[in-house]
């Protein structure tokens, strides 16, 4: 018999999502284990900023932009000037790229800290495991005291954020629980890093003032340089001696999820961290991977379908000529995300997609040699990296590259001179802003008219991956990745929450 499973809201993510999965006796002995049949991404709340953005001033749209969200805001100002850029027919001057590089590789490192230990370890890591710890680390036994005194005084929820949780397995290992909640811990001040360090040259996170088309408003200087490199420093240590290893021993405890939550195997990447000043090559290059095919990326072949999406019908439209007309109560309709899709295809965006476009593209590079060295040393398949596991792995794999490459293109700053270029808004213009947030893909699309804005349009990375099903009636790459889940406990639906946090959601931005 069908019994439909609702997780409502999904927590430890950002924004308001609801998984609905319909789920069948799984041919086990005898047991009460599920198999999802079929599954529901429901993305729960409007928000309207490409509504708010038309008729203002196109200096405001990377303001208002990075409001979007408070985690990612650094890549919404990248593609909000990035399309101002393109409308203007300017670049970043050399110090403009430096700069616009590391205040967005600062909120990369800082996202990618979050989801590890703040968002989806509480997945694996048993933190009642406190209340046995008998050690003399100070923070632990705070924090033991802390659960014991929230559970005696019979707080309505005790020990949150840490508890409730789905019940399920979880680690077991008392010493190994508390040695990954004191990195858990440790890991809040590491992002505080994070943030002062894009604050050097951004002026101010979550959302920095300093943005600006062709550049950044700061002019660097020997003490910003030495700022931003001193927390560096830090914090690539953190990554390379506490982040990676963690993650490794995490994924030698659950093996299992390496074959798990693998989905459509498509990846699309736009391309990010641009290396030289004529914006030709990026440190992350674009590219598409369809039915196991590599490709080039052409932003021409996005289009966006609103078939099960709460907004006007309309034929699926590239996103420049998109509209955004709620009709909360749309029949059909179950979702307040659009469905990207490209040529047709459900992508997945996110560091996974950038990994296997860039291991699967055509000649040599330093992200294969790196992909290539990790998959020696766990002496893991490249094809497992298709799977819940693969997509933390990426993850962390790519905050240590980012973190390296940060130092390079630190050094590369010609200090006391001007980050950005002239500019004059033309009366009539368009352009597009493409890059890669932390979560993948993110594309804005801009037009101008009489010197205000006059069309924009946002397709984000949790678009893509929680995108509802399209007129084709093919599931979005979360809703796949979700079929044939088995689920232990219809009660305790853990396996789904471990797949859905795999990709890093936040609804926030998908809805926008
Ligand atoms: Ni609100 Fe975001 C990232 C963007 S995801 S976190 O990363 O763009 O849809
Ligand atoms: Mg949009």
């Amino acid at each position: 018999m069908s019994t439909t499973v609702t997780i409502s809201p999904v927590t430890r993510i950002e924004g308001h999502l609801g998984i609905r999965a319909e789920t069948e006796a799984a041919d086990t002995d005898g047991g009460t284990e599920r198999r999802i049949a079929a599954a529901h991404c429901e993305g729960e709340m409007f928000r309207g900023f490409e509504r708010i953005l038309a008729g203002r001033d196109p200096l405001d749209a990377q303001q208002i932009t990075q409001r979007i969200c408070g985690v990612c805001p650094i890549a919404h100002g990248i593609a909000s000037v990035g399309a101002q850029e393109t409308a203007y027919g300017i670049k970043p001057n050399h110090n403009g790229r430096l700069l616009q590089n590391l205040i967005l590789a600062a909120n990369y490192l800082q996202s990618h800290i979050l989801h590890f230990y703040h968002l989806a370890a509480l997945d694996f890591v048993d933190v009642t495991a406190v209340l046995a710890y008998t050690g003399s680390d100070r923070t632990l036994k705070t924090v033991k005291t802390w659960v014991e005194t929230s559970v005696a005084r019979q707080d309505s929820f005790p020990a949150a954020p840490f508890l409730p949780r789905c019940e399920g397995t979880y680690i077991k290992d008392v010493d190994r629980n508390a040695r990954l909640l004191r990195h858990y811990l440790e890991a809040l001040e590491l992002r505080r890093l994070c943030h002062e360090m894009g604050a050097v040259f951004g002026a101010r996170l979550p959302h920095s003032t300093a943005l600006i088309p062709g550049g950044c408003t700061q002019v660097p200087t020997t003490e910003h340089v030495l700022a931003y490199s001193a927390r560096l420093r830090k914090v690539r240590a953190f990554i390379d001696e506490v982040y990676l290893p963690d993650l490794l021993e995490v994924a030698g405890e659950f093996p299992a999820y390496f074959d798990i939550g693998a989905g459509y195997g498509n990846y699309m990447c736009y391309g990010v961290f641009p290396v030289d000043d004529v914006r030709k090559e990026d440190f992350i290059p674009s590219g598409v991977v369809i039915e196991g095919k590599w490709d080039t990326f052409d932003p021409g072949l996005i289009r966006e379908d609103v078939t099960c999406s709460r907004y006007a019908d309309q034929d699926a439209r590239h996103p420049d000529k998109g509209e955004t007309e709620p009709v909360p109560d749309k029949s059909g309709a179950y979702s307040w995300l659009k469905a990207p899709r490209y040529i047709g295809h459900p992508m997945e965006v996110g560091p996974l997609a950038r990994v296997m476009v860039n291991y699967l593209a055509p000649g040599q590079s330093q992200i294969k040699r790196d992909v290539d060295a990790f998959l020696g040393k766990a002496q893991l398949p490249a094809a497992k990296l298709a799977s819940v596991l693969g997509r933390h792995v990426a993850r962390g794999l790519e905050a240590s590259w980012v973190a390296r490459e940060s130092q390079a293109w630190i050094s590369e700053i010609e200090v006391d001179a001007p980050a950005a270029t002239d500019f004059d808004i033309p009366r009539t213009a368009s352009g597009h802003g493409l890059t890669e947030a932390p979560r993948g893909a993110l594309g804005h699309w801009l037009s101008i008219e009489d010197h205000r804005i006059s069309h924009y349009q946002c397709v984000v990375p949790t678009t893509w991956n929680c995108s509802p099903r399209d007129s084709a009636g093919k599931p979005g790459p979360v809703e796949k990745a979700l079929e044939g889940l088995r689920v232990a406990d219809a009660e305790h639906p853990i396996e789904a929450g471990r797949v859905v946090r795999s990709f890093d959601p936040c609804i926030a931005c998908a809805v926008h």
